[in-house]
């Protein structure tokens, strides 16, 4: 994680941007950005410091409305993009953002593959349950039976489980919020920046105009946090028992966060020892050129 210029204090504001965002009003997804600028101005990381890499859908919009290095990339391709960038620059915090199309569906084989090597990046998916920008298609977290665009006599498919999922790929940290309850979801973001290694945080972010099954009061009536459920993060049996509980009551919070984390990949990597690729200096000697020539030439 990079670390914060003491002399200078940030403030929600220097992470605004000059346009508003556009998603429909009461869009789950202003309550994933606004505890974001909170957690980050919490946590003193100035704007240059941060990274927010994207996919494509609704959520993916996500970059262009916080103040920071940013890419909005391809639909299921934010964590490849996230893992360049942290390997170009691992001074750098590294945000990957999207929706659950873009990183349970299209994506999913770079969300295994991102756990198993354990990038120190971030990753806040926003989880509406359905596909928001392609206007309401049924998406992998869709439930049974859900009627979508694309499922209109109910969708014949299971549940992704991106939780337990998790926890079985090697995440070390593995977070649920929801975004009408902000500063809990700040809070996880803030463990999640700061653990030494990849973290999830899934967030029930829903879709007002196009989930009308899976609403603010949906969510409401159901969720309850581990943090007042006797739950305890280190226990991994625990917390994959917690990430597969769906019904009456879910669960939110923090599911697990590893007691002995393994070393992020950028940690191991003999190549970024020396400090970031960025800062190492560019390209080769004269005499390396010149020994590359003569072998291929
Ligand atoms: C390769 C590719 N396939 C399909 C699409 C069309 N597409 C754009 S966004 C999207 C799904 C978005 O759903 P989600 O990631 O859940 O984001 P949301 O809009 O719900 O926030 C799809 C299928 C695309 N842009 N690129
Ligand atoms: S379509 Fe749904 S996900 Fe997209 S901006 Fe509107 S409410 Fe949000
Ligand atoms: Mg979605």
């Amino acid at each position: 994680m990079a670390t914060a210029t003491a002399t200078v204090t940030v403030t929600v504001k220097d992470y605004k941007p000059e346009v508003p965002p556009d998603w429909c009003p009461g869009c789950g997804d202003f309550g994933v950005l606004n505890a974001l600028y909170q957690a980050c101005a919490e946590l003193e990381l100035q704007p240059h410091e941060i990274m927010v890499v994207s996919g494509i859908g609704c959520s993916s919009n996500l970059p262009g409305f916080f103040r920071s290095y940013g890419v909005h990339s391809l639909h299921g391709r934010a964590l490849p993009v996230a893992t360049g960038a942290k390997l170009a620059n691992h001074s750098m915090t590294v945000i990957a953002t999207g929706g659950d199309g873009d990183g349970y569906g299209i994506g999913l084989n770079h969300f295994i593959q991102a756990m198993r090597r354990n990038i120190n990046v971030t990753y806040i998916v926003m989880n509406n349950e359905i596909y928001g920008l392609t206007t309401g298609q049924v998406s992998p977290t869709s439930e049974p039976g859900m009627k979508t665009k694309s499922t209109p006599h109910g969708n014949l498919e299971g549940m992704l489980n991106p939780l337990a999922l998790a926890l079985a790929s090697g995440c070390g940290y593995v977070a649920r919020g929801f975004s009408g309850q902000p500063k809990h979801l700040m809070k996880l973001y803030q463990d999640g920046i700061q653990y030494p290694g990849f973290a999830l945080i899934d967030v029930f972010s829903p879709c007002v105009t196009f989930n009308k099954q899976n609403t603010y009061q949906w969510f409401r009536e159901r969720v309850y946090k581990l943090e007042e459920a006797d739950h305890d993060p280190n226990d991994f049996q625990a917390a994959m028992d917690r990430a597969l509980e769906w019904g009456s009551k879910i669960p939110i919070g923090l599911f697990y966060r590893n007691p002995n984390p393994r070393p992020p990949l950028d940690a191991l990597d003999p190549a970024l020892q020396a400090g970031p690729l960025v800062s190492q200096g560019n390209g080769v000697t004269k005499e390396q050129r010149a020994q590359l020539i003569a072998e291929f030439m």
